[in-house]
C-alpha cells in the first residue's frame, strides 16, 4: 500500500479529487459537508492502474485548520498537491508546500483542479515554479476536473508512476505510529488510527505509548476496513488496544516498540530552510502527528535547543517543523541532532556546544556518540536511533575506546595512591574507587580491574594484596610462635600491645586470613575454630562450658567467645540447660 496526503488552498478542490478518485467520502463529519469544507483529516482509497493500492490522507485547506493538516502529513512520506485552475497560487498553497518543505518531504504530484473553470496553464506554470525550488523538486502535473472526471485517467497513471519512485518501506524498523484518530467501537473499545510510516504490526504485539507507564496489546488490526493479523509499512492501520481508556491516547500520540525511543522533552536541532536570524522565543513543533509549544534557544548559526512542553518519542535524524501558529507562518524545518543533550550549566558551554552541533548531520553514527558520551548503555543509544553494532565493555555498557583506555590508567593511578595512603588495608573498596572514577555502574569497576590488580572481598588491591603488610605479619609470626603449642589461650590485652598488634593491625590481619577475632581483643589463629571442633566432638555429649573450658586447656574470656561463634556457625549448639552439644 502507499499513502500519499493532499495539500493546498481551502476549497481548491482536494476532497472532490480524493472522492472521484476513490467512489469515497473524505469528508466523514456532518458538519464538513454541510459547510462543504474540510475541518478534520479524512481518509480513502483506491486501486491504481497497477494494481497498487493507494490511501489517501485529505487534508483541510482551511488556514484555521493548518494544525489538523500538518497532523495529517506528519507521517506521510508522499504528497498529492492541489491548485485551482481558476484560482491560482494562494496563501496556503504556500504554506502547504512550505510544511512539505520543511518536513522534506520529497515525492510529490501536482494536480491542477477545477480545470474546466479556467485555462490550467498560469496555474500550473506558477505551481510548478514554487514546488521546483523546494524539496518536491520537479513534479509531474497533471489538469483534472472534478467535475466532468476530465483528466482523471491521467492522475491515475502519474500517482502509479509516484508510487513506483517511492523508497521500499523499511518493514523490520521499530514502529512509531502517531495516532491522527482515536474513538471507542462498542463491544471493542479504544481503536486508534495512522499511518504506519515503517515496522510491522501484529495481533498480540505489546506497545509502549508515550508517557504512560503501561504497555497496551494489540487486540485488532484493521487496513483500509479489513481486519487482519498483520500489517506492514507503508500502511493506513486502524489499532484497537485491549483495555486502554479512550482518553489515554489521541491525536499526537503514539504507538511504539517498546524499548526503541526516547521521550525527550529537550532537543538540538538543526533548522533548515532559511531560519529567520531573529526567531521567536517560543513556537509550535510539529512531528509525526504531535504538535507541541517549545521555548527556543538559539546556540549556533543554524543550531537551537528545544524545550518541548510535552516529551515526545523522537529520533536523530528526525525531521519535524516549527511554526509560528500567531503569524500564519511555517519557520522552517528542523532535523533533530540530539535527543539526550548535556545540559548547558557552565558560562560558556552553549558556544561549545554549538561548536559540537556544527559537526553533526543528524545522521546517527555510534562513534561519535561513544566520543561525546563517553560511557552510554547500548540501550539508550538504541533509544536514540543509534545503531549499536559495537560490543560492550561491560554489562550493556558502551564506552569510547580512548576514554576506557585512560579510565584503566586512572584505576591503577588510585589504586596505588589509596594503597600508599592507607598501607594496612587490602585494597581500595570497589565502591570507593567507582566513585573517585565518576563511574555510573559497579561493573564498569570490576571491568576495568586488570592484572597485576585484581578484585578480593569487595576491594580492588595488587594481587599479592593477601601479604600482610610486614609489621603484622611479623606480629604474626610471633603471635604462631607462642601460641602454636597452646591454640585457644589468646594473648592477653598488653601482650597484643608489646606485639605491636593495635585494633588497626589487628583489623588487617583478621581480614587477610592470618587472625580469628572472637571479641575485641580476643584473638586466635584461624586453624583454632576446626581443632576446638576436634577436641569437643571427643567430650561425653553433651558438655558444659566448663568441661570445655578445661578440655580446650583455655580460659573463660576465649570459651565463652569461642562456643558462641561455634554455635552462630552450626558447628555446636545450645541446649536448653546452656549444655553444648557438637552438630554432627
Ligand atoms: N467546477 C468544478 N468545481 C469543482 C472542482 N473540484 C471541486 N470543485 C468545487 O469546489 C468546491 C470545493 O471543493 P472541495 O473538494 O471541497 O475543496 P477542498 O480543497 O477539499 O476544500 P477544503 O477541504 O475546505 O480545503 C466544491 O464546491 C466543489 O464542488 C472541479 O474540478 N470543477
Ligand atoms: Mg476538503
Amino acid at each position: 500500500m502507499f499513502v500519499v496526503a493532499t495539500a493546498g488552498h481551502v476549497d481548491h478542490g482536494k476532497s472532490t479529487l480524493v472522492r472521484a478518485l476513490t467512489g469515497m467520502e473524505p469528508d466523514r463529519w456532518a458538519e464538513e459537508r454541510r459547510r462543504g469544507m474540510t475541518i478534520d483529516l479524512g481518509f480513502a482509497w483506491t486501486t491504481l492502474p497497477s494494481g497498487a493500492t493507494i490511501a489517501f490522507v485529505d487534508v483541510p485547506g482551511h488556514e484555521r485548520f493548518v494544525p489538523n493538516m500538518l497532523a495529517g502529513v506528519g507521517p506521510v512520506p508522499a504528497a498529492l498537491i492541489v491548485v485551482a485552475a481558476d484560482e491560482g497560487w494562494m496563501p496556503q498553497s504556500a504554506e502547504h508546500l512550505a510544511a512539505l518543505d520543511a518536513l522534506g518531504v520529497g515525492y510529490g504530484l501536482l494536480a491542477v483542479t477545477r480545470a474546466d473553470l479556467a485555462d490550467p496553464g498560469p496555474a500550473t506554470a506558477r505551481a510548478r515554479a514554487e514546488i521546483g525550488a523546494t524539496s518536491l523538486g520537479a513534479v509531474e502535473a497533471v489538469a483534472v476536473s472534478g467535475r466532468t472526471g476530465a483528466g482523471l485517467p491521467e492522475l491515475r497513471a502519474a500517482l502509479d508512476r509516484l508510487t513506483a519512485r517511492l523508497p521500499a518501506p523499511t518493514v523490520e524498523d521499530p514502529v512509531r505510529l502517531w495516532v491522527d484518530r482515536s474513538f471507542t467501537v462498542r463491544g471493542s473499545g479504544t481503536v486508534v488510527t495512522g499511518t504506519l510510516g515503517a515496522g510491522r504490526l501484529r495481533v498480540g504485539d505489546v506497545l509502549e505509548v508515550a508517557g504512560a507507564d503501561e504497555p497496551v496489546r494489540v487486540r485488532g488490526l484493521h487496513s483500509l476496513g479489513e481486519a487482519r493479523p498483520e500489517a506492514a509499512a507503508v500502511a493506513r492501520v486502524a489499532v484497537n488496544l485491549r483495555g486502554t481508556p479512550r482518553d489515554r491516547l489521541g491525536r499526537g500520540d503514539a504507538l511504539l516498540t517498546p524499548g526503541r525511543f526516547q521521550h525527550t522533552d529537550l532537543v538540538d536541532v538543526r533548522l533548515t530552510g532559511d531560519p529567520a536570524a531573529d526567531l521567536p522565543a517560543t513556537l509550535t513543533l510539529h512531528v509525526g502527528s504531535a504538535a507541541v509549544p517549545v521555548r527556543v534557544r538559539p546556540l549556533g548559526a543554524d543550531t537551537v535547543r528545544l524545550r518541548l512542553s510535552r516529551a515526545l518519542p523522537l529520533l536523530v535524524g528526525d525531521r519535524a517543523l516549527l511554526r509560528d501558529p500567531g503569524r500564519h507562518h511555517v519557520t522552517g524545518g528542523v532535523r533533530v541532532l540530539d535527543v539526550v543533550p548535556p545540559p548547558l550549566a557552565r558560562r560558556g558551554a552553549a558556544a561549545a556546544r554549538a561548536q559540537v552541533l556544527a559537526a553533526l548531520d543528524g545522521r546517527p553514527e555510534l562513534a561519535g556518540e561513544l566520543r561525546r558520551r563517553r560511557l552510554v548503555r547500548a540501550g539508550a543509544l538504541l533509544r536514540m536511533g543509534v545503531p549499536v553494532q559495537a560490543a560492550p565493555v561491560a554489562g550493556d555498557w558502551l564506552a569510547d575506546p580512548e576514554h576506557w583506555r585512560w579510565l584503566g590508567d586512572r584505576v591503577s593511578e588510585e589504586v596505588t595512591r589509596h594503597a600508599r595512603e592507607h598501607p594496612l588495608e587490602p585494597g581500595m573498596p570497589v565502591d570507593a574507587l567507582r566513585q573517585r572514577l565518576g563511574l555510573p555502574d559497579r561493573v564498569l569497576v570490576e571491568a576495568l580491574v586488570r592484572p597485576p590488580l585484581r578484585i578480593h572481598a569487595g576491594r580492588v588491591g595488587a594481587a599479592d594484596a593477601d601479604a600482610l603488610p610486614e609489621p603484622v605479619a611479623r606480629a604474626v609470626r610471633r603471635v604462631r610462635d607462642e601460641y602454636g603449642e597452646r591454640p585457644f589461650r589468646a594473648p592477653e590485652a598488653d601482650r597484643l600491645v608489646d606485639l605491636g598488634l593495635g585494633p588497626r593491625e589487628i583489623g588487617a590481619a583478621v581480614r587477610a586470613g592470618a587472625l580469628l577475632r572472637l571479641a575485641d581483643n580476643v584473638v586466635l589463629l584461624p586453624d583454632a575454630l576446626d581443632d576446638a571442633v576436634r577436641v569437643l566432638a571427643g567430650l561425653p555429649q553433651p558438655f558444659t562450658l566448663s568441661a570445655a573450658r578445661q578440655a580446650l586447656d583455655t580460659t573463660r574470656r576465649v570459651a565463652v567467645p569461642l562456643l558462641e561463634l561455634l554455635d552462630r556457625r552450626g558447628a555446636t549448639r545450645r541446649l536448653p540447660d546452656d549444655a553444648r552439644i557438637v552438630v554432627t
